[in-house]
């Protein structure tokens, strides 16, 4: 599997899917989060509802339509919340492998990734980025292409430093 990252707006991604940094409700937030029920539009929580009546455990992932994105599926996943006091790092290496695995389920060849648990989380963007990078490196997959997608460019350079 190829990885690249890219600096820019992960909604804009036009990939077979997109993943979404959500939380455990799954009915929407801020972030990432907040960008992709926006552009996405009401298909997305709809298919939430429908589809994750009881929501998702921290670390899990689960897939919904893009709505009106480019990209044909979003695959939310639940990043730790380390504010709340979810340091386990498994649960952030857990959304990685997941979101391959529900990938791989829907045939998807092309993913996007934000960096999981980096923003209202808390993660350190440092070790947010060697989790991402060791576990799409280390997970097999049918997956083609990860393209993290960074959020300005600190991030941008920041994960092109360490690709
Ligand atoms: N495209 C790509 N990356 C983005 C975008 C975007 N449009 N917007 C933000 N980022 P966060 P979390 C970066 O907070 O830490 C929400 O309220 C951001 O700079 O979106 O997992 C959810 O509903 C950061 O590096 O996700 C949850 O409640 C990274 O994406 C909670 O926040 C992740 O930041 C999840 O928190």
């Amino acid at each position: 599997m190829e990885i690249e990252v890219v600096e820019g707006d992960i909604t804009a991604q036009d990939l077979d899917a997109v993943v979404n940094a959500a939380n455990r409700a799954m009915r929407g937030g801020g972030g990432v989060d907040g960008a992709i029920h926006a552009a996405g539009g009401p298909a997305v929580l709809a298919d939430c509802l429908r589809r994750f009546p009881d929501g998702l455990a921290t670390g899990d992932a689960g897939w919904t339509t893009a709505g009106l994105m480019p990209a044909r599926w979003v695959i939310h996943v639940v990043g730790p919340n380390r504010k709340a006091g979810e340091t386990d790092r498994s649960l952030l290496t857990s959304c990685y492998r997941r979101a391959l695995a529900v990938a791989d389920e829907l045939g998807a060849r092309s993913v996007a990734f934000p960096l999981v648990s980096a923003g209202v989380y808390g993660w350190p963007k440092d070790d947010a980025v060697d989790a991402a990078l060791e576990t799409l490196r280390g997970t097999p997959t049918d997956v083609e292409l990860a393209r993290m997608v960074a959020f300005g460019r600190s991030a941008y350079d920041l994960i092109a430093g360490r690709l």
